[in-house]
């Protein structure tokens, strides 16, 4: 199942403890001090894997524990350290303090941070001798690692997401135009998780988003709820799929008041509407496909741009022109 919040414990290891020892060596009636200082115990360590897209593979109220590091043995032995715990997680992922609710770090920018320090290791008895104490018994303990409860919340990282009512053709323009393949079918909510599709132009690498679908209501979560839309926060521009003949600016209406109500400024992200299944379209009607420009751009902010596509995912008609209207508003500042 796709998760895109888990919370777990994460626990660094302890410190080894420093040793007490004494040189025994034939011929040397009196050996000094020779404890080592414990290993440092074991990090725990929040890594970014860039083909991970769900935090599927973590389990709620998972425990992650580091090693402890190992104690210190005579000769001057260091204990050696305890192993590094490494927690994979996909790009976009918050690192949230579950107790305070503040944000730790945002695993967009940086790609490995260490989240709970291993305790230091303890100091052998050596460190002590002095001219006083010339057998010392002191030594120290390892210290404890860190501890701390944390949430992964993952906010996937695309550049473009396609928003629209269930069954609009989201996932079959996603299908065209990017590697992913998402299923299809003619029923709503056939998408449930979000998809990513990676769209290649020249050298440029363009990441799309297959949304689930949104209904009216969805805000206050009906259907699949919205709380999908977190994954778009972040996208550089949305592209709103309507079906031409399932009432698109009934549609558009909907959508519109439902991305408002989930956040302000979403709206504002619209830049492209695509209005598919021209396919479906009687000749006379593909006569009328102006009016319904006409009467989608009149529900739309007006201070926006839009760019209006018509197209058939299904016949892959329209889907070049797509192709190249999203990449050219990907490749606009
Ligand atoms: N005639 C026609 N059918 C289409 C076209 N594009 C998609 N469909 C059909 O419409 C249905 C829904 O398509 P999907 O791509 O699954 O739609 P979606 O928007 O991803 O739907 P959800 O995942 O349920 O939100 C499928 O039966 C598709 O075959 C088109 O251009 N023309
Ligand atoms: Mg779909």
């Amino acid at each position: 199942m796709f998760k895109d919040v888990v919370r777990v414990k994460v626990i660094a290891g302890r410190g080894g403890d420093g040793c007490v020892s004494f040189r025994r060596e034939k011929y040397v009636p009196k050996g000094g001090p020779d404890g080592g200082d414990g290993g440092k115990g074991g990090d725990c360590i929040i890594v970014v894997n860039e083909n991970l897209s769900t935090l599927s593979h973590i389990v709620d109220g998972a425990i992650f524990r580091a090693k402890n590091g190992m104690p210190g043995r005579g000769g001057k032995c260091h204990g050696a350290n305890g192993e590094d715990l490494i927690i994979e997680v996909p790009k976009g992922t918050q690192v949230i303090d579950a107790k305070s609710g503040k944000l730790i770090v945002d695993m967009t920018e940086v790609y490995r941070y260490v989240v709970a320090r291993g305790g230091k290791g303890g100091l052998g008895n050596w460190h002590f001798k002095s001219p006083t104490n010339q057998v010392p018994t002191q030594f120290t303990k390892g210290e404890l690692g860190e501890e701390r409860e944390i949430i992964l919340n993952l906010k996937l990282i695309a550049d473009v997401g396609l928003v629209g009512f269930p069954n609009a053709g989201k996932s079959s323009i996603i299908r065209k135009l990017t590697n992913a393949t998402p299923k299809v079918a003619d029923y709503p909510f056939t998408t449930i998780d979000p998809v990513l599709g990676v769209m290649g132009y020249q050298d440029k690498k363009i990441v799309i988003a297959d949304i689930p679908g949104i209904i009216q209501g969805a805000s206050k979560g009906v259907g699949l709820g919205i709380e999908f839309l977190k994954h778009i926060e972040r996208t550089k521009f949305l592209v709103v799929v309507l079906d031409i003949v399932d009432k698109p600016c009934e549609k558009m209406k909907i959508l519109l008041n439902e991305l408002v109500s989930f956040k302000k400024d979403l709206q504002e992200k619209i830049k492209l509407i695509v209005l598919n299944k021209i396919d479906l379209l009687s000749e006379s009607e593909l006569k009328q496909v102006d009016n319904i420009k006409k009467q989608v751009k009149t529900l739309l902010p007006e201070d926006g741009e839009y760019k209006f596509f018509f197209v058939s995912a299904l016949l892959g008609e329209g889907m070049d022109k797509l192709k190249f209207g999203i990449v050219k508003e990907f490749l606009k500042d």
